[in-house]
């Protein structure tokens, strides 16, 4: 199924007046107070989250998987959904390829067909937390990790073939996630282990083209874990520096243990220039995937806080690669996607309407509560007028849920796939 534009500006007419109205309000009170909503209004249209192939079906829990009906069951079909979230909103402009999942059988034609949903190509992930079929080795006591070479050789290799997958289709950069670590205390020699990881990054870091990035992911445990290798920034941090200056630290929302202060990480990175990746996700206790915002949307303004002023202030940063890493146990795929990536925009927008300027002087004049203020009055804004004006002027959906339920997609893609097709790779 595809959206074309006429539909979406048609929809549009039914939330015009009502949207002018509260648009024309905010504007005008935020032009006052000295914002310029013409800039804001560019970096909202401007901003491009990445789609993660393995976030369009269903996906579970360690007990199970209640697949949704109409699942993509091809890389195409996971392509044409990117497609439909795009011109629902105009910011999901890319795609993530997980590898071996999402193997394209013909690069040429896959990337011609998501150019013409105007969908690219974003970091290609490596996946050697599971065993493939055919495999002469296992991953069962770790990859890059391995103490045994010749395991250390296979999953090396694996993330050259994907890189080599990744230059076909136009991705410039690879993330590395690994599940490498120990179950239970004295079965890892934790400096061996570490040392493994960053010979086997930096052979893989060496082949990559010059014009690509490695992000490199952290993540404290897994159920069932007593240890994981790259267990937190600080480590990833020091295998990016290990490796080079295109290795970055990727920060993955859910990779962190509760309370730990994500905002200060993101400043502390891109101070150091190596901040690279960023997976949106929420969460209440741990790893949970849950749509981006909807625990902890306070928090999610704070980071962004420190995104925007990193970015302005910060240039050896390099521009970061967005991507929500979600998973969607209940709702509809699409339309959990569509609410992370409103989240993902209105914390953006909030972070936008922060008044730098008056925060240093309050932070300079150590007066912490108009300090608080300022963030506040920023968190507090309504900014769901921007949002919808971004969209209205590049002819997205004023309402992208709405939309989306009165074109009654889900069941014109259960008619055109079926009821049980299973999403590819889950
Ligand atoms: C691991 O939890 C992770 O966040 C990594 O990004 C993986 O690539 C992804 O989820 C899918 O398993
Ligand atoms: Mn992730």
């Amino acid at each position: 199924m595809k959206l074309n534009v006429e539909r979406i500006v048609e929809q549009n007419q039914k939330w015009l007046d009502s949207h002018k109205a509260a648009y024309g309000f905010l504007a005008e009170k935020l032009e006052k107070n000295g914002t310029d909503v013409q800039i804001v209004l560019k970096k909202l249209e401007e901003l491009q989250v990445a789609i993660p192939s393995w976030a369009l079906g269903a996906g579970g829990t360690r007990f199970g998987r209640f697949s949704y009906h109409g699942e993509p069951a091809s890389l195409k079909d996971k392509i044409s959904d990117v497609g439909l979230l795009h011109a629902l909103t105009q910011t999901a402009g890319a795609i993530s390829l997980h590898i071996p999942w999402d193997i394209p059988e013909d690069a040429h034609e896959i990337q011609e067909f998501a150019a013409s949903l105007g969908i690219g190509f974003d970091a290609v992930n490596s996946n050697t937390f599971q065993d493939q079929p055919k495999m002469k080795k296992s991953y069962r006591f770790g990859s890059l990790c391995n103490p045994d070479p010749s395991v250390r050789d296979l999953a090396i290799q694996h993330n050259l073939d994907v890189i080599d997958i990744g230059k076909k289709l136009g991705s410039k950069s690879l993330t590395t996630w690994l599940a490498d670590g120990s179950n239970f205390p004295g079965q890892h020699n934790f400096q061996e282990a570490l040392k493994n990881t960053e010979n086997s990054l930096q052979l893989i870091y060496r082949s990559m083209p010059d014009d690509w990035k490695l992000f490199i992911e952290y993540k404290p445990y897994e159920p069932n874990f007593y240890s994981t290798v790259i267990q937190d920034w600080g480590t990833s941090l020091m295998l990016a520096n290990a490796c080079g200056n295109r290795a970055y630290t990727l920060v993955d929302l859910g990779h962190h243990l509760p309370n730990t202060n994500i905002e200060q990480i993101v400043a502390t990175l891109m101070m150091k220039g190596k901040l690279g990746g960023f997976h949106f996700n929420d969460s209440k206790y741990g790893d949970d995937d849950l749509t981006v915002g909807s625990i902890k949307p306070y928090a999610l303004f704070l980071i962004w806080n420190e995104l925007i002023y990193g970015m302005e202030h910060n240039t050896d940063n390099p521009s970061l690669a967005w991507m929500i890493d979600a998973s969607h146990n209940i709702k509809d795929p699409l339309e959990d996607l569509l609410q992370s990536l409103e989240a993902i925009q209105i914390a953006h927008a909030q972070a936008l309407l922060v008044d730098q300027k008056v925060l240093r002087e309050t932070q300079n004049q150590q007066d912490v509560v108009l300090c608080q203020e300022v963030l506040q009055d920023a968190y507090r804004t309504d900014v769901r007028p921007l949002l919808r004006e971004a969209r209205l002027r590049s002819n997205a959906a004023i309402e992208p849920i709405a939309a989306y339920r009165a074109f009654n997609v889900r069941n014109e893609l259960v008619k055109e796939r079926g009821s049980h097709s299973v999403a590819s790779g889950l």
